[in-house]
């Protein structure tokens, strides 16, 4: 595998106008989202879950990948096609969340480390074999009262970065996802820095480890007020902190930024990711900016799914809607009036 493959992949994940749909939801996360609405979460109950949102009709004109938790890579539709084939015939690249999960960090309380290194190049191995041709790694900074550490910051970079090599070696793309939360009471100006102290430590640790800027996707964090900030911004004022924040950090050789959505209202999502694209403009800047949401796309298919087999055409009708406003939105050309074309 060639750097210029690697290359390819990613531009590919961030093609104009298309994002990602992370669906690589742990046990432990899928069963909450499924307490949500009443549902067990089995492994049936989650293959059908699946299921919709890989099989929704049209889906590949907006979502360029999708991120896949372990047991779905290996799971089947309904008709029997293996999941990661369904998502190659429509035009799907299949990733993989490779990841063991955030653990207590020792000696800080309240923060911690992603884990997941041990035996990482086998895995990574085994999922090339099986089409995964991007994966995914999340690393959780908390911030809060003297949080994050500087501890804290460099073993999730210096984490973040091997795991980058080991992907790169092994043929696959990976996004790069520091995630700084927004559950607390901090202002904007707070997650700003703490963003851009992260990301500077990120792409220090990616240098180091010799990964090739071309051939990786950041998957990150709007610069936005905690919720629980008295003080919430306007759309522009997340739209120029964030861009400002990507340019003192991320290099332009950067394939792509993806943002997660973070706890973001699913309509909150696009709106900000559209006042990017629109306040920037076409080739503004070194990188295209698009989506990488996991409950702002899912959210409202989810709910109106519900578990019942009946509601799988409208819940796909609510994913393809969301997907397409992301979508305008990754090319500043989202519309209140496209937001209630479902409605209407
Ligand atoms: C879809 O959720 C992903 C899996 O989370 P866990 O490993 O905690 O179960 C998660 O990593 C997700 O991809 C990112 O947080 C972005 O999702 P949001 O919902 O913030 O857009």
């Amino acid at each position: 595998m060639t750097i210029r493959e690697l290359e390819n992949t990613a531009m590919g994940m961030v093609a104009p106008g298309k994002g990602i749909l992370a669906i690589d939801e742990s046990f432990a996360t899928i069963g909450k989202r499924f307490q949500a609405i009443g549902v067990d979460s089995t492994e049936e109950s989650r293959r059908a879950y699946r299921d919709l949102l890989i099989t929704a009709p049209g889906i590949g004109e907006y979502v360029s990948g999708m991120i896949l938790f372990d047991e779905t890579l290996r799971q089947s539709s309904a008709a029997g096609v293996p999941f990661r084939q369904a998502l190659v015939s429509a035009g799907i690249l299949p990733g993989i969340k490779v990841d063991k999960g955030a653990k207590n960090l020792a000696g800080h309380p309240g923060e911690q480390v992603t884990e997941g290194l041990d035996g990482l190049r086998e895995r990574l191995g085994e999922y090339h074999a099986l089409g995964a041709r991007f994966a995914k790694w999340r690393a959780v900074i908390t911030i809060g009262t003297d949080l994050p550490s500087r501890a804290c910051i460099e073993a999730n970079a210096h984490a973040l970065a091997r795991y980058a090599a080991l992907c790169q070696e092994q043929g696959i793309v990976p996004i790069v996802e520091p995630e700084v939360l927004m559950d607390w009471e901090n202002d904007i100006e707070r997650c700003y820095e703490v963003t851009e102290a992260t990301l500077r430590t990120v792409f220090t640790a990616l240098y180091t480890q010799r990964v090739a800027l071309e051939g990786l996707v950041l998957k990150t964090n709007m610069a936005v007020p905690g919720k629980q900030c008295a003080r919430q911004s306007s759309p522009e004022e997340v739209a120029t902190r964030t861009i400002r924040c990507l340019r003192q950090a991320v290099p332009a050789a950067v394939a792509g930024i993806v943002f997660l959505s973070g706890g973001q209202s699913a309509q909150d999502a696009t709106v900000h990711l559209n006042t990017m694209n629109a306040l920037a403009g076409p080739g503004e800047l070194p990188w295209p900016l698009s989506f990488s949401y996991g409950r702002a796309l899912q959210d409202p298919a989810l709910k109106t799914w519900a578990g019942q087999a009946a509601n799988v055409g409208a819940a796909q009708r609510v994913l393809l809607h969301r997907s397409r406003c992301n979508g305008l939105a990754a090319l500043g050309r989202y519309t209140n009036a496209i937001e209630n074309e479902l409605a209407a």
